[in-house]
Order: C-alpha cells, then sequence, then structure tokens
C-alpha cells in the first residue's frame, strides 16, 4: 500500500517541477490523471499520424511526375515515423503499443478529425501539405515545450519534417495555381473544401474544451485552442495571397484594433458529427487501418521471430 505522506510529498515535487519549468521523465513520479492525459493524447497523435498516411497514400500511383511520386512517397513514410516516435514516447508511460492500436481498431480511441476527409484530387495533395502540415506545426512546435520529456523532444524532430511537408505542399499549389485554367481551378477548388477542416484540427473553442485548463496548467499545451487557431490563420493569410488563391471566408479581413485577422466561425455541428464516426470516409479509413494491420500480422511475427533468434545467438557467444 502506497504512503499518502509519501504522496503527498511526490505531489509536491510534481508541482515544484512544473512551476520550474522542469521536465517530468518516465522515471519521476508523476499524478494518474497527468499519466492519463497525456497516454490519450499522444496516442491519439501517433493515431493521426498513422491514418494520415492513407488520404495522401491514395495518390501515390497516381502523382503527375516521378518528382512529385518520389516526395509523397518519402512525405507518408516520414508519417509512418513520426507514429512510431509517437508510439515509442506513449510507451515510456507504462503502455503497450499492441494495446492502443487495439483500442484505436476497437473506435475507442481517437485519431484528427482532418484524416476523414476524401482526397478526390491531385490539388488535395498539395492542400493537406500547405493547410494540414500547416496547422500540425502550429499546434506542435509549442509542444517541444511540453512539460513531458519524451514527447517534446519526439515534438523537435516531427517538427522539422513537417516544416519540409508544408513546403512541399505550398509548391504543388504553386505551380497549379500558375497553370493552366483548369489546374487553377482545381487548386482554389481543394483549398475551398480543406480550409474549414483544417481549422477545426485545433479542437473545439476554448469554451467546449474539456482537457485545456488543466492540460495548460501541467505544460502540457502552452496555448489554447483558439489562440492556436488564430496564430494559424494569420500565417496563412499572406501566404494563400503569394499563391495566388483565396480563403473561403467572408468574415476575413484585418482587424488593425487586435493586430490580428478576423475570421469566420467553423460549422462545429460537422465537427461533431465527424467525432462521432459520421465523418465522409470515418468507416472506410478504420477498415483501411484494421485490414493493414490484419495483414501485417506475419511481419510481426517474423520480427519477434528474428529477435529471438539474435537474443539466443548473444547468449551463445556470451
Ligand atoms: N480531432 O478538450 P479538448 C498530424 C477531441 S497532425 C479529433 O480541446 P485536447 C500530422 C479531444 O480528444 C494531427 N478529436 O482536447 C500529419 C477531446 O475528446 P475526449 C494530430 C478532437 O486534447 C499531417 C474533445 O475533442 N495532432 O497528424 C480534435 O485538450 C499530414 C475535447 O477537446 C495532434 O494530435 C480533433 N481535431 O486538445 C499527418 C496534436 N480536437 O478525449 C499526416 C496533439 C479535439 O475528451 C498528414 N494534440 N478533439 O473524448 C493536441 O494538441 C490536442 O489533443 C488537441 C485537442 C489540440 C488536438
Amino acid at each position: 500500500m502506497t504512503d499518502p505522506g509519501t504522496d503527498e510529498a511526490h505531489q509536491r515535487r510534481f508541482d515544484a517541477m512544473i512551476t520550474a519549468e522542469e521536465r517530468i521523465e518516465p522515471r519521476d513520479w508523476m499524478p494518474d490523471a497527468y499519466r492519463r492525459t497525456l497516454i490519450r493524447q499522444i496516442a491519439q497523435h501517433a493515431h493521426s499520424e498513422i491514418i494520415g498516411m492513407q488520404p495522401e497514400g491514395n495518390w501515390i500511383t497516381r502523382a503527375p511526375s516521378l518528382r512529385r511520386k518520389a516526395v509523397l512517397i518519402a512525405k507518408v513514410q516520414d508519417e509512418a515515423g513520426h507514429g512510431l516516435y509517437l508510439y515509442s514516447a506513449a510507451e515510456t508511460l507504462g503502455v503497450g503499443r499492441d494495446e492502443l492500436l487495439d483500442l484505436l481498431h476497437q473506435g475507442r480511441q481517437r485519431y484528427s478529425s482532418i484524416f476523414n476527409y476524401p482526397t478526390v484530387t491531385w490539388a488535395d495533395v498539395g492542400a493537406i501539405g500547405w493547410l494540414v502540415d500547416g496547422a500540425a506545426i502550429t499546434n506542435q512546435v509549442p509542444l517541444c515545450r511540453c512539460s513531458y520529456g519524451p514527447y517534446a523532444r519526439a515534438m523537435v524532430r516531427i517538427c522539422k519534417e513537417e516544416s519540409f511537408h508544408q513546403r512541399q505542399g505550398f509548391d504543388i499549389l504553386y505551380t497549379l495555381a500558375r497553370g493552366t485554367d483548369a489546374q487553377r481551378r482545381m487548386a482554389q477548388e481543394s483549398v475551398d473544401r480543406w480550409y474549414w477542416p483544417s481549422l477545426m484540427m485545433f479542437g473545439p473553442p476554448d469554451s467546449e474544451s474539456t482537457h485545456s485548463e488543466q492540460s495548460m496548467a501541467w505544460n502540457i499545451k502552452r496555448f489554447s485552442n483558439d489562440e492556436l487557431r488564430q496564430r494559424f490563420v494569420d500565417m496563412i493569410v499572406p501566404q494563400a495571397e503569394a499563391l495566388g488563391l483565396t480563403l473561403p471566408d467572408p468574415a476575413l479581413k484585418w482587424s488593425a484594433e487586435r493586430g490580428h485577422y478576423d475570421f469566420g466561425t467553423p460549422d462545429w455541428d460537422e465537427f461533431m458529427q465527424v467525432l462521432k464516426g459520421n465523418g465522409p470516409c470515418n468507416r472506410q479509413r478504420l477498415e483501411h487501418r484494421r485490414t493493414a494491420h490484419e495483414e501485417g500480422a506475419w511481419v510481426r511475427e517474423a520480427a519477434r521471430a528474428h529477435a529471438a533468434k539474435s537474443r539466443a545467438r548473444q547468449r551463445a557467444a556470451a
């Protein structure tokens, strides 16, 4: 049985570390609720990375040139890598990767709403890079200062790669926007479809966000959902001008008083529907993931057999 006196001392030490902006490491004592929150967020983040491979993976065989195909394959592979760093970070909190994948496959853990939208044109690969990776970076740069060490460190590398991803998406749209009329129209139509869902990636408005207050007190989240959404809009408006494309938001205008762009309200009913599993691609994404997992069983089995053999060989040589 744990000694309540000791738990109080641990809690005081944990609180002092948070106040002093120190990193919490896996060996440190942490409150159960802090651990649970991190597992929820990091798992959701990891699941988003691997489910996020599907919308773009859809275009690998149809990329318009060898160069675009090679870049896209590398990007999709990067997302798999991000998933691996993040599952490893979650494992330091005492959960197994298999357990987390089971929860995803059973629909008991979430992944980002954005990946439930379809990629119907090549321009969507550009819009995902520019807007979705752009939103991801805006959200993730502050996570490099998250109080939990393994998550913060994973974020540093992920953010570097996401910046490159955003540039390649911008480059695709830039090329299309300067192409034929049909290419320009395709780029604009894609931005029209991805703009609002990308604003929803930051989560519900602060007034509806159940976890923000506590996560900010623990230095897991450094800014609220609405603060980051604003930062993102301020970043993409001049980028849209450079692209020569418009953002489908009639309320968008510079506010000299606030020093920020005013913007419209996302359709939060649509967001809630997507979270409930009723987005355009929810069923397809999960079904595909489950099938890929089942079909990959032999690879996991072979890797386990190889690891067991290597261990036996090392023991024999010792
Ligand atoms: N989708 O109280 P809050 C990428 C849920 S980037 C689905 O505000 P929190 C890169 C939330 O879980 C995308 N669910 O929650 C890439 C909670 O549900 P619960 C991944 C959402 O955690 C690019 C409820 O709503 N990035 O993958 C969403 O404090 C291109 C109440 O919300 C991350 O995960 C949503 N958008 O703040 C890959 C970043 N928003 O558990 C491939 C790390 C909220 O109570 C291609 N995560 N919910 O049932 C975070 O920063 C936070 O978790 C937030 C949400 C900001 C997403």
